[in-house]
């Protein structure tokens, strides 16, 4: 029986700047639920930044969000399958939703003695690690930068790109590590439709896909793009559930997703999505927010179902924190295992989270 649920808050420094087009994150603010059973406890971590640079959600307003609005939909009993249900009242706030999603499930998955990648019908062991490399100062540092996560084993570099600093880096990168390098760019919407000319000059470079060049809502204008660039078009930040997947696919915008399941509201929506898109043969992979171990795990055990053919952002704890929350994940061959213990999350350690906690409140139901 449900007895509680604790919201706690928490900081973790990041072992380097993280510079996208939308700012610089020198830090992670965390925000963790916790339920607390009889018998055992479930985890899950809100993936909000502190401040909505990538979507409108922040995680002061997540915590508000769960406090006041989603956590009367938790009873004593309450499954992960019937909160998603209650809770689609509440129109958006993906992000919150997706953490308490996240926990309910990692407490009953763990009464049931099952892993989530069992639950969501994962078919690997192992998942292949890409990196989303940030903005550097100049090249010259960008390819120390890359040259490094080469040498980790990471398959695939993600570089994150914005106006006047794309077509050169990629250049760069592409020349120096050769042309069987998986190869992508992320421009988190710093471009508008009339850039299209500009961003077909990366059609040299045979990248994997350019994701999310576009403002979220501008789900049309990528169409106009996909058009006019042969690059493959990747969504991110516009997808944000089912439907607009769904909607996004029947009218060319994207050919390929990144599923991220606290940008869509969950694991559940996340395996919906992956599932449309395995049955119409469009590749996803996992995204990520720069989540700790707890997270990780999730994510892992999504990026291990079928349709996830290209490698994701599912670094190991090394390439974000010197010391993680949990148990680090650590990279072996450029791949990261899937958790195969009972439950969704891994939980933090707790003489880590001691060091990093910063408040912590308490709801009895
Ligand atoms: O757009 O994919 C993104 C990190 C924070 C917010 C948005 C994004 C990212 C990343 C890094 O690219 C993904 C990761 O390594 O967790
Ligand atoms: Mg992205």
């Amino acid at each position: 029986m449900i007895r509680g649920i604790e919201l706690i808050d928490a900081r973790i420094d990041l072992v380097s700047p993280f510079r996208t087009s939308f700012g610089t994150q020198t830090y992670r603010d965390l925000l963790f639920v916790r339920v607390l059973d009889d018998d055992v406890e479930g985890w899950g971590e809100c993936v909000a930044m502190s401040e909505p640079g990538y979507s409108s959600e922040y995680i002061d307003g997540c915590r508000a969000m769960i406090e006041r609005f989603l956590l009367p939909f938790v009873g004593p009993q309450t499954s992960a399958e019937q909160f998603v249900e209650r809770a689609k009242e509440v129109r958006g706030n993906y992000m919150a939703k997706a953490a308490v999603e996240a926990a309910l499930l990692d407490r009953q998955l763990r009464l049931a003695g099952q892993s989530l990648a069992e639950y969501l019908g994962a078919t690997k062991d192992r998942v292949a690690s890409g990196v989303s490399v940030g903005i550097q100062s100049s090249i010259d540092e960008l390819i120390k930068v890359v040259g490094g996560y080469l040498a980790d084993g990471y398959l695939r570099i993600k570089l994150k790109i914005e106006p006047g600093a794309d077509i050169e880096q990629v250049r760069a990168v592409r020349s120096t590590f050769g042309d069987d390098l998986l190869l992508q760019v992320d421009a988190n919407a710093a471009y508008s439709v009339g850039d299209a000319a500009h961003l077909a000059k990366l059609d040299e470079f045979d990248l994997l896909l350019i994701e999310q060049p576009l403002p979220e809502e501008d789900v049309v204008g990528h169409v106009d793009l996909a058009r006019a660039v042969r690059t493959p078009i990747c969504l991110d930040e516009s997808i944000t559930s089912y439907e607009v997947a769904r909607g996004a696919l029947d009218i060319g915008a994207c050919s390929i997703i990144n599923i991220k399941p606290g940008r869509v509201g969950g694991f559940i929506e996340s395996k919906r999505i992956h599932d449309l898109c395995l049955d119409r043969g469009v590749p996803v992979w996992c995204g990520g927010m720069l989540e700790t171990g707890v997270g990780r795990a999730a994510n892992l055990a999504l990026a291990a179902l079928p349709g996830f053919t290209l490698p994701g952002d599912t670094s190991a704890s090394s390439r974000y924190f010197a010391e993680d929350v949990t148990e680090p994940f650590v990279l072996e061959g450029g791949h990261l295992g899937v958790p195969t213990e009972p439950g969704a999350s891994r939980h933090p350690l707790a003489a880590q989270l001691e060091k990093m906690e910063v408040r912590r409140t308490s709801h009895h139901l």
